[in-house]
C-alpha cells in the first residue's frame, strides 16, 4: 500500500514541465517530507536505454503502436525499480510526464486504439495511479517555440516528437484538456503561459488546497 503521494507533470512540448517540476520538488521538500524528481521516458537504467531509442526516432518504424509498447516497457521497469519502491518509503514521487502522455501522443494523436492503452495501463501501471496531475496548457505554437529556441541554445535538433505537424501537437493539446475534465478530482489545469515563477506558485497553491494541507 503505497504511503507517499505520486504527482506528474504533462502537457505539450515546451510547456515547461521541467522547469515546475524541478521547482515543485524543492518546495515539497520544505514539508520535510523525502522527495524523488524523476522523468518519462527513463527513471531507471532500462527505461533510459529505451528513452534514446525512442528520442532518436529509431522506433518510428514500428510505428504507433510499437513505440507506445516500448513507452510501456520502460514504465515497467521506471514503476518497479523507482516509482513504487519510493512510494513504499512514504517518498513524494514527482514525475515529469507519465500515462496521460501515452494517452495524447500515441492515443489520441498517433491513432493507437483507446481500448490497447486502458489494456497496457491494467496490466502495467495496475493501482499505481497518480494522486496529482498537473497539466500545463498553453498553445501549441508557444510551447514550440520555447523548445525550439533551447534547442537552438543547445545547438541540438528536434526529436522524435517535436519535428511532428502542428497539427498533431494542437490535438495533443486538446487530448490532455479532455483527460483534465474527464478526470477532475486527480487532474488540475494551469495555464502555462504565464512567467515561470507565477506557474510554480499556481501549482503550488493548489497542491496545497488538493492534499488538504
Ligand atoms: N512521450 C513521452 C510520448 O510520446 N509518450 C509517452 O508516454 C511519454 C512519457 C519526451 C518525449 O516523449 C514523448 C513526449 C516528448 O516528445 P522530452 O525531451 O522529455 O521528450 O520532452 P518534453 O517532456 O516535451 O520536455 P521539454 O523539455 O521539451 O519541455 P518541458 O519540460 O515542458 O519544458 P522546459 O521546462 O524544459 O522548458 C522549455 C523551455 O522553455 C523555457 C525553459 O527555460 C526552456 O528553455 N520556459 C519558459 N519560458 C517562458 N515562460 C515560462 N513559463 C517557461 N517555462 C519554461
Amino acid at each position: 500500500m503505497p504511503l507517499g503521494k505520486f504527482i506528474t507533470l504533462e502537457g505539450g512540448e515546451g510547456a515547461g514541465k521541467s522547469t515546475q517540476a524541478k521547482t515543485l520538488r524543492d518546495r515539497i521538500a520544505t514539508l520535510g517530507v523525502e522527495t524523488l524528481l524523476t522523468r518519462e521516458p527513463g527513471g531507471s537504467p532500462r527505461a533510459e536505454a529505451i528513452r534514446a531509442v525512442l528520442l532518436s526516432g529509431k522506433a518510428k518504424r514500428y510505428g504507433p503502436i510499437g513505440e507506445a509498447l516500448l513507452f510501456y516497457v520502460a514504465r515497467d521497469s521506471h514503476l518497479e525499480l523507482t516509482i513504487r519502491p519510493a512510494l513504499a518509503r512514504g517518498a513524494w514521487v514527482v514525475c515529469d510526464r507519465f500515462h496521460d502522455s501515452t494517452r495524447a501522443y500515441q492515443g489520441a494523436a498517433g491513432g493507437v486504439p483507446i481500448a490497447a492503452i486502458d489494456a497496457l495501463e491494467r496490466i502495467v501501471i495496475g493501482p499505481t495511479r497518480p494522486d496529482l496531475t498537473f497539466i500545463l496548457d498553453l498553445p501549441a505554437e508557444e510551447g514550440l517555440k520555447r523548445a525550439a529556441a533551447r534547442a537552438s541554445a543547445d545547438n541540438q535538433a528536434a526529436d522524435r516528437f517535436e519535428a511532428m505537424s502542428p497539427r498533431f501537437h494542437e490535438s495533443l493539446r486538446r487530448e490532455f484538456l479532455e483527460i483534465a475534465q474527464a478526470e477532475p478530482w486527480r487532474c488540475a489545469v494551469i495555464d502555462a503561459t504565464r512567467p515561470a515563477q507565477a506557474v510554480a506558485d499556481d501549482i503550488w497553491a493548489t497542491l496545497i488546497q488538493r492534499f488538504d494541507l
